[in-house]
Formats: structure tokens, sequence, C-alpha cells
């Protein structure tokens, strides 16, 4: 959270003799191997564009599987950063060949360009003969040609529309403090992968391993050729071309290269409640019994700065959230099976007599100027210096200080860590710099060493001469300074974007270590590409209105379809500004139906907490009911996330990738396998027009068979507790018996099964039970199928995890009976005639034994 004025201070370019027609390289001393190509490209001229050419490059492609495609452009000695292996660890090849491969890489010599076709249709997916390679020192440039008007999506984080502009627009990636999550912007993550579907014909993903600053431009020429560009402040070209063909393939093909997302402990699904301004630990509390005495289902408590004592991280505020206090308080949260989140901050103040600092200052964990002090800024406990996550004792002083002040029996016992301000943001501009400091020990002489892959020597790292499109302006700006190096000899001009992912993983280490049996859980405000292997993701500070609401379903939709984040949501109702209520009351359905799950708002914003309105507190209970009913769902739709790469939540398209009319529907989405969401929309509204593909769908509230006929659908008089859900045809959905106050509550409740047949009259699904919360269940788990042919219903699989829940019902829609659902309940249906089964083995039931 933060609401920062904003200095924008925009650097001057520098003149520079520049040269219009940039020949290019050319590729020579090529070397074809069966699975993989080497050569060098020689420039053919100097370009001169915005810094100065780099003369010799190299070029590696490797076919790695047979469905995706590396190519690496470097500088031929190494030098250009790369984002270290220790960073982001890429996976080795597995040799396959241009023979087998999926898609192939062919290249013109002179000027140098490849393409990237597709074999089985010939369709070509990428090609750089659309422009000359540009390779500078502080400038790269390469352009794709694309057929007209393409269907791309990703390259988050972003607020624009999910399916990306295709003229004039820009995407910018250098992440940013980004209050009221502002369109067409930079916002706080950099993800720089895009998808490329092309219908029936297939989908692709392109993912530029880059860590650099860079405005990614989709537009068309003058004489109207559609391209895609990049244009970096450095850095290699690495690229990952992933074949599909399905949409879902292409993002578990990427999932192989950053990671699949962590999966999250089974209370995280539950409802979160925080704000900024609650002044004092008893008003927490308060909060906490209003929601029990509306009858609103609470799971966790979240601290903002408020509880700090000064805003310094590992501290208390000695008046209103004096550490007994706050013991107190999430003793009694304890009690009632609720949860507590604490907020950490990268910033630390700068003060010998703060202890945090002095022990980071002795160890060496700080980022430092070129003399050796250290290089401080301005964060919300004033003056403040900032962690090297590169530095070597920085992990070890983080750990011990999590460990220290977050002690289950004489700290502060958290289930969980929110790491915020992490791009890293300075509230400093760059006319505050400052490098005042006083060692309390002597440091280790830091002399900067370039070595290989760790940037270039003598760049201008303040000022480069290509301007990004930040949104605060100059790099530094609101930020760390660009030429900062960090204790590896790397600087802040090529890490930048790593800052808050690196933070997040030394946290998750340090939770780790703290309860090593316990499955962590972080939310991180700053992102880069495979963050979701140690974070959670809210979609920063966005406002109370309408826009942002919608906006969440697209923001939603990026992470979790091709950013291989999970758990990931906005902050229900807005944190800026006034909530109104119909709108609070739709945002509590919607957030219901996205993976994570929490009201916060801003200090200057009013209360914004359920009860506060009778239609909002409808609303949520409605809508948190349906959601502690579907848990189990929901976290086996996690589970295969984080196991397999399958998205939680997915667009229309990803389950209809031939039906045009999918392509540009983002305010539908389906949560999991099954359920099409499709809420109202339009401002202060009762009706929704939404899609419904060419398939078998039923009302998720009345079960009742819906026929979608690849058309739009209005449903009129929509109520401000209803959201439309469907279950789409063909599945089988578990669901508790009944909700509970608590996750814990709910994890009590026995099952009811939802079939829903398909077109056919089939149905599958499946469900994933474990403690919940152990790091690592080793065999206790049961991973269970459901099964259904029109006669028979399956439940199979294995069934490690030992529980007392009972399978209560199998009622199975639609059937002959036109609507009516039949079901097998305690008296009927289970061979032998007993009624419910416990959820610890096999078991079957033929239809003719339904009742
Ligand atoms: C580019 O300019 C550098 C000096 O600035 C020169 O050494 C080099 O030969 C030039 N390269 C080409 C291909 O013109
Ligand atoms: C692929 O080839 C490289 C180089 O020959 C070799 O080191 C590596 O072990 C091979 N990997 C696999 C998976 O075969
Ligand atoms: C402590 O609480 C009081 C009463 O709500 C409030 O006036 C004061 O500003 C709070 N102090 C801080 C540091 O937030
Ligand atoms: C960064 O640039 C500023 C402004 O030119 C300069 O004062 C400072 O010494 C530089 N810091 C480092 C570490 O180079
Ligand atoms: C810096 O440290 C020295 C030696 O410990 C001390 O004498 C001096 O007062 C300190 N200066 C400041 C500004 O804290
Ligand atoms: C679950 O079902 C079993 C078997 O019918 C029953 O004994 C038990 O009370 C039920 N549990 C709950 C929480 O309803
Ligand atoms: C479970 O049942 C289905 C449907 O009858 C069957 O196809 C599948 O092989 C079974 N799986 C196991 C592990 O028995
Ligand atoms: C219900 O049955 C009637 C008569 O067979 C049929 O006309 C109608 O389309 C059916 N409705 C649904 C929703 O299947
Ligand atoms: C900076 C910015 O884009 N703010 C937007 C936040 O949301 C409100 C309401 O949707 C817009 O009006 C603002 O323009």
């Amino acid at each position: 959270m933060v609401a920062v004025l904003v200095l924008s201070i925009s650097a001057v370019a520098k003149p520079i003799s520049r040269r219009a027609d940039c020949p290019g390289y050319e590729a020579t001393n090529v070397l074809q191997a069966d699975s993989y190509l080497l050569a060098d490209l020689q420039l053919l001229g100097n370009c001169t564009l915005y810094a100065k050419d780099i003369t010799n490059l190299r070029l590696l492609v490797e076919y790695q599987t047979d469905t995706r495609l590396h190519v690496l452009i470097s500088d031929s000695d190494n030098n250009v950063f790369q984002v270290p292996d220790q960073v982001l660890h890429r996976p080795h090849s597995q040799n396959s060949t241009a023979d087998t491969s999926a898609i192939r890489f062919t290249y013109k010599k002179n000027p140098f360009s490849f393409t990237v076709t597709r074999v089985s249709t010939g369709e070509v997916l990428f090609d750089t003969s659309a422009a000359p390679l540009i390779f500078e020192t502080q400038y790269v440039r390469l352009r794709t040609r694309l057929p007209t008007n393409p269907n791309l999506y990703g390259l988050g984080e972003h607020s624009d529309d999910f399916r990306l502009g295709t003229t004039g627009y820009t995407r910018t990636l250098w992440n940013a403090e980004a209050p009221f999550i502002p369109r067409n912007q930079n916002l706080y993550g950099s993800h720089p992968i895009y998808f490329d579907h092309r219908g029936s014909a297939g989908t692709h993903g392109v993912f530029l391993l880059s860590a650099s600053g860079m405005d990614i431009k989709i537009d068309k020429t003058e004489a109207g050729e559609q391209y895609l560009e990049y244009n970096t402040i450095g850095g290699v070209l690495d690229f990952y071309f992933f074949a599909g063909p399905e949409p879902t393939a292409v993002t578990k093909q990427y999932a192989d290269v950053v990671g699949l997302p962590a999966m999250m402990p089974y209370w995280t699904l539950g409802f979160h409640q925080c704000k900024y301004g609650w002044k004092t630990v008893d008003f927490v509390a308060e909060v906490v019994a209003k929601y029990a005495a509306a009858n609103i289902p609470l799971e966790t408590v979240w601290g903002d700065i408020d509880y700090m004592g000064d805003h310094k991280d590992f501290s208390t505020d000695p008046v209103n959230y004096t550490m007994d206090k706050l013991q107190k308080l999430i003793s009694s949260l304890h009690a009632n099976k609720q949860h507590y989140v604490q907020i950490v901050d990268p910033g630390i103040g700068q003060s010998s007599s703060y202890p945090t600092f002095a022990r980071g200052a002795e160890q060496g964990v700080f980022l430092r100027s070129l003399d050796g002090f250290f290089y401080t800024g301005y964060q919300w406990a004033g003056k403040v210096v900032w962690p090297d996550w590169f530095a070597p004792n920085t992990q070890a002083w983080w750990t011990a200080e999590i460990e220290r002040f977050y002690d289950p029996t004489t700290g502060i016992d958290v289930e969980g860590l929110w790491t915020d301000m992490n791009e890293a943001s300075n509230m400093c501009d760059q006319s505050c710099f400052n490098r005042e400091g006083n060692l309390s020990h002597a440091i280790p002489q830091l002399v900067p060493s370039i070595g290989p892959m760790k940037g270039l020597p003598g760049r201008d790292l303040l000022n480069p001469g290509y301007h990004i499109r930040n949104r605060h302006g100059g790099l530094s700006v609101n930020a760390l300074w660009t030429n900062i190096s960090n204790a590896d000899g790397t600087y802040q001009y090529d890490t930048h974007n790593l800052y808050g992912t690196m933070m997040a993983r030394a946290t998750r280490s340090a939770l780790v270590e703290r309860k090593p049996t316990k499955r962590p859980f972080l939310l991180t405000r700053s992102t880069f590409a495979g963050a979701g292997r140690y974070a959670a993701h809210w979609f920063g500070d966005n406002y109370s209105a309408w826009d942002d609401y919608r906006i969440a379903i697209k923001q939603m939709l990026a992470f979790t379809s091709m950013h291989q984040m999970s758990m990931v949501g906005s902050d229900v109702c807005g944190f800026n500004g006034v909530a109104q209520p119909v709108m609070c009351a739709r945002w509590a359905a919607l957030g219901a139906f996205q993976p994570f799950y929490r009201n916060h708002a801003d200090t200057s914003a009013p209360e914004q907490e359920f009860y506060l309105w009778p239609i909002v507190a409808d609303s949520a209970r409605k809508a948190i009911n349906a959601r502690y009913r579907l848990l189990d769902y929901i976290y086996t739709a996690m589970n295969k996330h984080s196991t397999y790469g399958d998205p939680v939540a997915s667009p229309l398209w990803f389950k209809y990738p031939a039906d045009t009319n999918t392509f540009d529907i983002q305010t539908q989405w389906f949560f999991g396998d099954a359920l099409l969401v499709s809420p109202v929309v339009d401002d202060d509204s009762t009706s929704v027009t939404y899609y419904l593909p060419d398939d078998v769908f039923y009302d998720f509230w009345t079960l009742k068979p819906v026929r979608g006929r690849g058309a739009s659908v209005t449903a009129n008089d929509v109520g401000w507790s209803d959201i439309p859900v469907h279950i789409r045809g063909g599945s089988i959905v578990p669901l508790r018996a009944k909700s509970g106050y608590t996750t814990a509550d709910v994890r009590s409740q026995n099952f009811t099964i939802i079939v829903a047949p398909g077109i056919d009259g089939n149905a599958q699904g499946s469900m994933y039970l474990d403690d919940g919360e152990s790091l690592d269940v080793g065999t206790q788990k049961s991973e269970i199928q459901f099964y259904w042919d029109g006669a028979l219903f399956v439940c199979n699989g294995t069934f490690g995890y030992p529980t007392d829940v009972w399978v209560e019902h199998v009622t199975i829609l639609g059937g002959g009976n036109n609507g009516s659902a039949l079901s097998v309940g305690k008296q009927g249906g289970i061979p032998g005639g007993f009624g419910p089964w416990r959820l610890n083995r096999s078991f079957f039931v033929f239809r003719h034994s339904f009742a």
C-alpha cells in the first residue's frame, strides 16, 4: 500500500550521432547439429542509435524439447548481463532435434534474421526480418512480423485489455510503485511472456528471459505491416518459444522454464480482511467481533504498517500495538481457528539504535554507494537503507530477523507475511539522493567486479540514451538508483526488476526456517517471471470503482493463465477512494470466485468491512458460503496448478480455442475446470449479457441445465448478492455438504458430489485432499478421480490422506429428467444399501440404483 507524491523528472536525451539505416549483423561460422545451432553474428555497420554497437555476437539455438525452442543472442564475450541462474534456474536441453520438434528455426545469413515456424501447418510464428537486429551496449531492438490484428495476451503486469492492443500499443516493463494502477503504464511486476493465439491453428508462447527495462511495441508500419518489437536498455536476447498447440500446453511449457507456483495452505483460501489505518489492536479486535456478530466468515486478519513502531520492520507501536496486546489478539484468533498475517517492507530505518539496522550493517547486507557508504533513501520508516539480496549474508540476517520477531512463543505468531514496496519503491526521487552513513563495523572493500554476464562496463547507468516509457520518468525516480552496485558486481540497472522476487524468495526461505514443516504463505507486491514459486500476489493499490472491479478480472486471468502465479486477486471493494455499497456487494461476490480473496483499503479511505452495509453483508455471506462449500474443488485446482501447471483460472478461449467469439472476453472466466463465472460488470447494473459457448452448462445455483448456443445470453434482475455461475457439462464437482465459519470448520463437513454430464452424457472430475498445511505431505494425500458414463459412477484413485469425512450424496444433473436431478442419498444406491461412504476407498454405483 501507499499513497505517494510523484515528482517526475525525466532524463535529458544526450545527443548522439545516429544512422537511420542500421544494417544489422551477418551470421558466420555456422555450426549446425541435430539438436543445436551455433553461429557468430558480425556487425555489418555501426548504427549507434542510442549507444555503441556490440561488434561480435553469438547465437545459440537449442531444440530443448519437441515443444520448446531456445534462441539466445549474447555478446561473444559474455559480459552483457543475464539473469543469474541462481535467480532463475534454466532447464537443461533434452537434446530434441529439428526433425522431431513441433516448431522449427530457420535463419537468413545477411542480414541475419530468423523465423520460427510451426511444422504441422507451416505457419510462421516469429519472423525477425521485419527490421535489422540492433544490439548496442544500452539498447537492443528486435522486431518480429505478425499476422494482422493478432490475438496477443500476457506481458504483465498491466491494467490494460486482456487481449493486448495491436496498434500504437506499448507495454513497458520496469517494476514501479503504481497507485491507482494506471492504464497503459508499467505497474509492479514484469513478465516478458506473451501468448499468440491463432484459433484452430494453435497457440504458441514467446518468453524473453530478460530483466532489463524495456518497451514492447505492438503496432503496424505505415505500410500496414503488423509487428511486435522489443526495445530494451540492454541485456541479452534470451528467447524461449513454446509450441503449444493448446493454450494450456503453452502455459505448462512456460512453467517448465520459470517454475510452478507454490502450493498454498488450505486456510489461505478463506476470506481475508485488511485495512491500512486500523489505529489500535483493540479496533482490530472489534472488527473481528463484528464479523462474527454479522455471521460473515472471517479467516484471516492482516496487519498493515499501523502495527509498527515508527513504521520500522520487526517492531511494534509502543502505545497502540504493544507486543502484549498483539499477542493476545493473535491467541484469540488462533483459539477461533483464525489467522494473522503482517506486512514487512524492504526499506530498513537507518538508525544505530535500531537493532535490525545495526545487525544488518554489521553483516554487510545493505546496498552501498561507490565509496562504501550506505545507499539511503526514504520509505515508511523515514531515512532507510535497502537489503542487497545478492550479498552473501543477507539471507541469514533476514531469516534471523524474521525468526526473532516472529518467534511463535516470544514474538508475533503470524501464519504468513506480506512483502510490500519491493519494486523497490523509494519515496525519494533523484533529487534527494544522499549517501550519508556511519558504519558501525568495518566492511570488506567493495570493488564491483565486472565478470561474465554481470553487465558491460562503461555504461551510463543513470540515463541510458533510450528512454523506456517508465511512468515515473527516469529509471531511478521513486526507485533505487540504477547505478548502485550489488555485492556480486551486478548493478541495479540490470537487476531492478528482480528485487521484489528476490525479497520474496528470501522471505519464503526464512518462513521455512522458522517453521520447517509448515507450508509458508507469503504475499508480494513486486514480481518477475517465476515469482509464483515463492509467493501470492495482489494487484496493488487499485481504486474503489467499477472500472477497477472489471480490471481485477483481466489481471487475474493474465497472472493465473499466463504468468504461472496461482494465488492472485485484487483488493476487494478497492483500495483507494470510497467504496459504494452496491459496487462492494458485487465485488464481494466476484472476489469469492478468484483465488486470493482479501478486502483491503487505504488509510485515507473509509472503512469498508463487509458487515457495514446490509446488501454487502448479504452478498458476502452468500458468496463465502458458496466458496467454502467449493473449497476442496478450489484447493484441487490450486494443487493441479502447482503440480502440473494447469491454470486455476483461465479465459474462455483456453477451453474453447477454436471459438473466435471467446478471444476478446475479459469479464468471464473459468474458475477451476468446471465453473464458468459471468458477473454483472456494468456500473450499478442488475443485468449482464454474457457468452455461453456451444456446449451444455448447468446453473450452479439452481442446477438447471442450460444449452449454450455459442451466443450471448442476457440475465436481468440479477440481485446485488447474485453472481451468475455455471457448471460446464462434462464435469464432476465435489462440494462440502455445508459451509462453516472457518476453513477448519469446513474441513470436517461431509461431501456431496455433483455430476454434470456433457453433451455426450459423460463426466469426469477429481479431488485432491491432504492436511492442508504440511510443506511435504509425503504419501498422506488422496488423489481421487470421479467418472460418470451415463450408467456407472466411479470414484477411485489413491486414498493416502486419512479422513473421517463421508460422501453423503451423488447428484446426477439433467439426465432424462429434463433438469431435475437424480441423486443417491442416505437411503439408496450404495452396493450393500448402506448409504454414504467414507472417503478412504474406491466406490462405484450404477444408474439403476440412483433414487
Ligand atoms: C564501428 O565503430 C567502431 C569504432 O567506433 C569501429 O572500431 C568498428 O570497426 C566499426 N564497425 C563497423 C562494422 O563499421
Ligand atoms: C544433451 O547434450 C549435452 C551435450 O552433448 C549433454 O551434456 C547432455 O547431457 C545431454 N542431455 C540429455 C538430457 O541428454
Ligand atoms: C494511536 O491511537 C490513537 C487513538 O486512536 C490515535 O489518535 C493515534 O494517532 C494512534 N497513534 C499512532 C501512532 O497511530
Ligand atoms: C550515482 O550517480 C550519482 C549522480 O551522478 C553519483 O552522485 C553517485 O556517486 C553515483 N553512485 C554510484 C554508486 O556510482
Ligand atoms: C560516527 O561514528 C564515530 C565513531 O564511532 C562517532 O564518533 C561519530 O559520532 C559518528 N557520527 C555520527 C554522525 O553518528
Ligand atoms: C458425515 O456422514 C456420516 C455418515 O453418514 C455421519 O455419521 C456424520 O455425522 C456426518 N458428519 C457431519 C459433520 O455431518
Ligand atoms: C478408475 O475408474 C475408471 C472408470 O471406470 C477407469 O477407467 C480407471 O482405469 C480406474 N482407475 C483406477 C486407478 O483404477
Ligand atoms: C425439456 O423437455 C421438453 C419436452 O421434451 C423439451 O421441449 C425441452 O427442450 C426440454 N428442456 C430442456 C432444458 O432440456
Ligand atoms: C491513475 C489512474 O488511471 N486512475 C484511474 C483509477 O481508477 C479510476 C476509476 O476507474 C479512474 O477514473 C482513474 O483514471
